[in-house]
């Protein structure tokens, strides 16, 4: 053992932990981990707020299933960087956020950027600490990597305060943390083939953590052996190739009529790793926690999930991967729903046929285009507003982890998430969707992403409007526009002052050949589709959704 500074102690034992990637905005709060960064072989991705830095490491979590590292300093800092913790809570993301806090002697006098952490971000995040001693720092840290990745996975907060980290102290490293998985007896899986072989009208619904490429797989080979039809929630549409006979949808915001109305009607919900919630049920209103009325078996990674809304018949508290595999090793049994899947399947066909919006630019085609063009394993990211209801509609996710989205409807996530993805993946086409409110939120990453090498292709959906938000007010309030207009940069323009290439399509017909350029660009390319002012959603105009709210409220 040698003596170490805190900074130095703390760069080890994130290497141990196999972080080869951190997100930052410096502070002077965090010199000592910055020193110890330094020589660590850590890359340092340096970004421009908190709030983008947070959010590339909750993507960089999502993406690897390992958590993302971000480090941010006091106050400020960390207040920024709450947004990408609750994008991290919500989607169940393994994440470690490091934040340089005041030294200890200054505590409780409010000091310059005091903020207490515990109370700060205890309703936020799974875990939240202060490390008073630098002997203590390898103990803090492999419990923030173990707390971040087990059960239910989430976001962890450590603060550090400065001299705490610039102190030097003579302490072992810890081991590489071992995270407990909880796995499905024989018995459960046994259980889970007799229930279903008793349904008439099954649905699966496969989401949450822990999944792989592999247990991607795992599903489409149970989903084919038994003919189930596999729903899946929101913004996780590639925990099963979309061209498989039995994907037949998501549940999520703006889902497909037909496809809640199937959950309705199921007699028996097999839920995988899933969270049962407001959006998966449309607001509570297809499945009523009160007696939702069917069969119910769900698993979930932490035994607190079965049984939070809605009573299970079975309740499992397991690795969804693992159960998924056993499933499928379960083999070929066909149940008497064969008829029940394939009209859930022409369901889902019926859905993706492109619904014509007004304009010259039409988002439909857009979309259907890129999902015919694209390579099986390009990713796509977005953050929230009705242009990102286009990609869940019309695109097809074909292989895990092409979807990198907020489930928590975060504007501002697409486009940071996009270059924590194309740093991970620099050989694969990353795609961000934003729409113009959306991608102001962090648009100011452009210089992060020329910086750091990220040439990823933002497609920026320019309505002129906070799109979604209108739509509500239309529907409330309608003719009564207030605070959803909104003036926009010439967004190509902007991208070339960064360093970038940009683009502007104004006819939809134009749109390949744009996407071709920005993909020969090799460099962080902006393509700003002009959208009609009468566009406002997948399925109504301006003019539909204003007639509606009249119609409402006489
Ligand atoms: C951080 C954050 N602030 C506000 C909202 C509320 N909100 C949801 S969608 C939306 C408008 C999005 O506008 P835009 O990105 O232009 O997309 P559009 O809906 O026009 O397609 C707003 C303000 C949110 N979800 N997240």
């Amino acid at each position: 053992m040698a003596i170490r500074h805190g900074g130095t102690i703390l760069a080890d034992q994130l290497k141990i932990q196999g972080v080869t990637r951190v997100f930052s905005v410096p502070g002077e709060s965090f010199l000592a981990a910055l020193d110890g960064l330094y020589e660590s072989g850590i890359q340092n991705v340096v970004c421009r707020q908190e709030g983008g830095a947070s959010m590339m490491a909750e993507a960089h979590g999502k993406l690897t299933g390992r958590p993302g590292v971000a480090f941010v300093t006091r106050g400020p800092g960390a207040t920024n960087a709450s947004s990408g913790l609750h994008v991290a809570m919500q989607d169940s993301t393994p994440m470690v956020l490091f934040v340089g806090q005041i030294a200890r002697d200054h505590r409780d006098r409010e000091a310059f950027q005091e903020v207490d952490y515990r109370q700060f971000f205890g309703g936020l995040v799974k875990w939240v600490a202060e490390v008073d001693q630098t002997e203590r720092l390898p103990e803090y840290i492999s419990r923030a990597f173990q707390i971040a990745q087990s059960g239910r996975p989430g976001p962890v907060v450590l603060a550090l305060p400065e001299d705490m980290l610039s102190a030097v102290a003579d302490v072992a490293d810890r081991p590489e943390v071992q995270v407990a998985r909880a796995m499905p007896s024989t018995d459960d899986v046994a259980r889970v083939i007799d229930m279903l072989g008793q349904a008439k009208r099954p649905l699966v619904i496969a989401g949450g953590p822990g999944w792989s490429a592999q247990a991607a797989a795992d599903l489409e080979r149970f989903a084919g052996h038994m003919d189930l039809p596999v729903a899946v929630p929101f913004r996780r549409q590639d925990y099963l190739n979309n061209d498989s006979p039995n994907y037949v949808g998501d549940l999520g915001v703006g889902m497909n009529p037909a496809l809640a109305k199937r959950l309705q009607a199921a007699d028996l919900l097999l839920v995988i790793g899933a969270r049962v919630g407001d959006i998966l049920t449309n607001g509570y209103a297809l499945l009523d926690p009160a007696d939702h009325g069917k069969t119910l078996i769900h698993s979930h990674p932490s035994p607190d999930e079965p049984g939070h809304v809605y009573a299970p018949d079975l309740a499992l508290a397991c690795n969804s991967a693992a159960l998924v595999a056993a499933l499928a090793d379960a083999g070929p049994q066909v149940g008497s729903w064969t008829d029940w899947t394939a009209q859930a399947r022409a369901e889902y066909e019926v859905w993706q046929e492109p619904k014509q919006t007004p304009g010259p630019v039409k988002m439909e085609q857009v979309v259907s285009w890129l999902a015919e063009h694209l390579p099986q394993d390009a990713i796509l990211t977005n953050g929230a507003g009705n242009y990102a209801a286009f990609v869940h509609r019309y695109h097809r996710f074909r292989s895990y982890k092409t979807q990198v989205a907020p489930t928590s409807g975060s504007m501002g996530y697409g486009f940071p998430a996009s270059i924590a993805a194309k740093l991970e993946h620099p050989d694969r086409t990353v795609i961000c969707f934003a729409g113009d409110g959306c991608f102001q939120m962090t648009c100011n990453e452009m210089s992060t992403a020329i910086q750091h090498g990220a040439a990823v292709i933002v497609i920026v959906v320019n309505n002129g409007k906070y799109g979604t938000i209108r739509m509500h007010q239309e529907k409330t309030y309608p003719g009564r526009v207030s605070g959803t207009m909104i003036a926009n940069p010439d967004f190509a323009a902007l991208a070339r002052a960064y360093g970038g290439t940009g683009q502007t399509v104004t006819r939809t017909e134009d749109f390949a050949a744009a996407f071709e350029t920005a993909q020969n660009d090799g460099v962080l390319s902006v393509i700003e589709l002009r959208l009609d002012d009468e566009v406002l959603s997948t399925g109504m105009t301006l003019s539909e959704t204003r007639a509606q709210g009249e119609h409402n409220s006489k």
